[in-house]
């Protein structure tokens, strides 16, 4: 229902959340519940601290590094901390595990799931004002299990819930509680995540393929002959076209939205892939 172009049957993130909790598990005290809506009050932060970067001097390098070497960016300790913050002032958290910081954050006392994220992915993006993102995944621990980094090394499907928030030209959340992942819309004005699809599903058939191809020389084979079909399809068809972020939220979403392919394999110089399972993959 649309008047003079707003929607007059608007749904937010967290009456979602809320009514999904009421139909899905009634009888849950709504710890979950109050988890996301603590992620969903992070990631309005880091939108509201990305949209500001360029004017308030959070651009280029703080001076330190991270424990993959790579060098940190202001926004990204910025989106680190509140994270952090937000999480454990939730009180459902007792482990987060941050792709920013070497060691796990045990919280004594807290609460039954731990969260593991990438406050914000694609760090090269930012100073060039290009889409970066924010990652995360949500584990149950056991009554009986102590908090320890273990309640995260899990395999990806005992993820209770999953997501990531792109910040592009709109601002995006998307999130899974297990089944169909929704999507949200920022509404700045509202200052709002409404929902934009509440069944978000990769189209069938899609044009786009999307990997870094400077790494070409250094792919396995099979790749090479994969991508070159991409490029020239061996039954006549035309070429797909080539879209590279180099966020991987930004590669994702428009693949779940447009569909076609995201691909990071493993190559001569990572030989394990670059994408981390514990953070992106799962
Ligand atoms: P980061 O955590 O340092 O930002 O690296 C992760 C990013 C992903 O978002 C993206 O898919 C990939 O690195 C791009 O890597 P490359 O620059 O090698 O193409
Ligand atoms: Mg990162």
């Amino acid at each position: 229902e649309m008047l003079n172009g707003f929607s007059t049957d608007p749904l937010t993130l967290t009456q979602w959340v809320l009514v999904q909790q009421q139909k899905e598990a009634p009888h849950a005290r709504g710890n979950l519940s109050i988890l996301l809506n603590a992620i969903c009050v992070a990631c309005k932060f880091v939108d509201s601290a990305v949209r500001r970067a360029g004017l308030s001097d959070l651009l280029g390098l703080a001076g330190t590094g991270n424990i993959q070497g790579e060098d940190q960016k202001k926004l990204d300790i910025v989106a680190n901390e509140v994270f952090i913050n937000v999480l454990r002032r939730s009180g459902q958290c007792s482990v987060l595990v941050s792709e920013e910081i070497d060691d796990e954050i045990i919280i004594e006392g807290g609460g039954e799931y731990s969260v593991v994220f990438d406050p914000l992915d694609g760090s090269s993006n930012i100073d060039c004002g290009v889409s970066i993102g924010t990652i995360y995944g949500i584990y149950k621990k056991e009554k009986t299990e102590a908090p320890s980094v273990s309640n995260v090394l899990k395999r990806g499907r005992e993820l209770v819930g999953a997501g990531y928030c792109l910040y592009g030209s709109s601002c995006s959340m998307v999130l899974s509680v297990g089944k169909q992942p929704a999507h949200f819309t920022l509404d700045p004005s509202l200052g709002e995540f409404v929902l934009t699809s509440a069944h978000m599903r990769v189209p069938e058939a899609g044009r786009i393929y999307s990997i870094n191809e400077g790494n070409s020389s250094l792919w396995a084979d099979a790749i090479s002959r994969y991508v070159q079909e991409c490029k020239s399809p061996s039954n006549g068809k035309l070429p797909m076209s080539l879209r590279y972020v180099g966020s991987m939220v930004a590669d994702v979403h428009r693949t779940l939205l447009y569909g076609g392919i995201f691909m990071y394999p493993a190559d001569r110089k990572a030989t394990q892939g670059k994408l981390r399972l514990l953070y992106e993959a799962c």
